[in-house]
């Protein structure tokens, strides 16, 4: 590695280390309790069906006569861990084994860190609020640290909230299907994009079938998604409904169910990927250019 490129990393993850401080700090600030991340599991996200998920597929270990998971993400363990604690978030390490193409979208890793956090009693307004008040408190903290982002030729980047709300039609009409890349293009602050087909968990508008009470946020400048969330299914028969329409084979969602029949509290949350974030706050190219050890799909692994 070159020694500028080596001195430009170095600063990257400076910069990523306080925006770990800022963001423990914030959630802990707003009454969140912040648990450990679980890495296996009998169940884990799906992701999908969806067409924006390439994954080869969801690695398997077998342990003790076991079949357990790891974690696509936590998204049904948060579910889970809200009826304990209400309100909760977790550095969770996410495993998920894109397709080496992805390398060129410059935003996917095969393992990478989200911040993942849930609500529980809240509504998706509640989730958009805490996520705009959490970018306010990084433009203040981070416009502390002037001279680090001063070392790669950028300004540290000033939040302008509240975000502009769209909905992923409104967004289709204008740019096409693939909209994601051209309207972030367009874009000079992040901005939501509402009602989104996704996974079960999602909860459906029951005035609006067909229709989620879910949001993406966006970055701007092209560097594209930053965060999803959804306010989540939590009845056992709207659960299963929706997973018998996804065909996933309930098998997989034993241990989930089970919670799910014992009751769910309603709640809404969502995860941001701290690469993603950091990537965009230091404009780098490639969200690998982030990470102190690569996890580029396609790329060889040096160690
Ligand atoms: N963290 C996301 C959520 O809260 C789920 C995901 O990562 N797929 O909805």
């Amino acid at each position: 590695m070159q020694t500028q490129e080596m001195s430009e990393l170095k600063t990257r993850l400076e910069i990523g280390s306080l925006v770990l401080r800022a963001s423990t700090e914030f959630f802990h600030e707003q009454g969140f309790v912040q648990m450990l991340p679980v890495m296996l599991g009998r169940s884990t996200d799906p992701l999908g069906p969806d067409p924006g998920s390439m994954i080869i597929k969801t690695p398997e270990v077998e342990y003790e006569g076991t079949l357990l998971y790891t974690m696509n993400s936590m998204v049904l363990h948060k579910q889970v861990a809200a009826k304990k604690l209400g309100r909760l978030f977790i550095l969770s390490p996410n495993i998920r084994l894109e397709k080496g193409e992805r390398k060129a979208t410059g935003k996917h890793l095969f393992e990478f860190t989200q911040l993942d956090f849930e609500m529980a009693e809240a509504k998706k307004e509640d989730v958009m609020k805490v996520v705009e008040s959490y970018f306010d408190f990084l433009t203040k903290e981070l416009g502390k640290h002037g001279e680090l982002f001063a070392q790669l030729g950028i300004e540290p980047f000033s939040f302008k909230t509240p975000f502009r709300v769209y909905t992923t039609h409104e967004l289709e009409a204008k740019y096409g299907k693939d909209w994601e890349f051209p309207a972030s293009k367009d874009h000079e602050q992040p901005f939501w994009a509402l009602c989104h087909k996704r996974e079960f968990y999602d909860k459906e508008d029951m005035r609006e079938p067909g229709h989620y009470l879910n949001y993406d946020l966006i970055y701007p400048l092209g560097f594209g998604e930053a965060l999803s969330g959804a306010e989540r299914e939590y009845e056992y028969s709207r659960i299963t409904e929706r997973m018998g329409r996804d065909k996933l084979g309930m098998e997989r969602y034993r241990a989930y169910l089970e919670e799910a029949k014992e009751g769910f509290r309603p709640s809404a949350g969502a995860g941001f990927g701290i690469e993603r974030l950091v990537r965009f706050l230091t404009r780098a190219q490639h969200v690998g250019d982030v990470q102190m050890f690569r996890r580029v799909p396609g790329e060889a692994i040096r160690i």
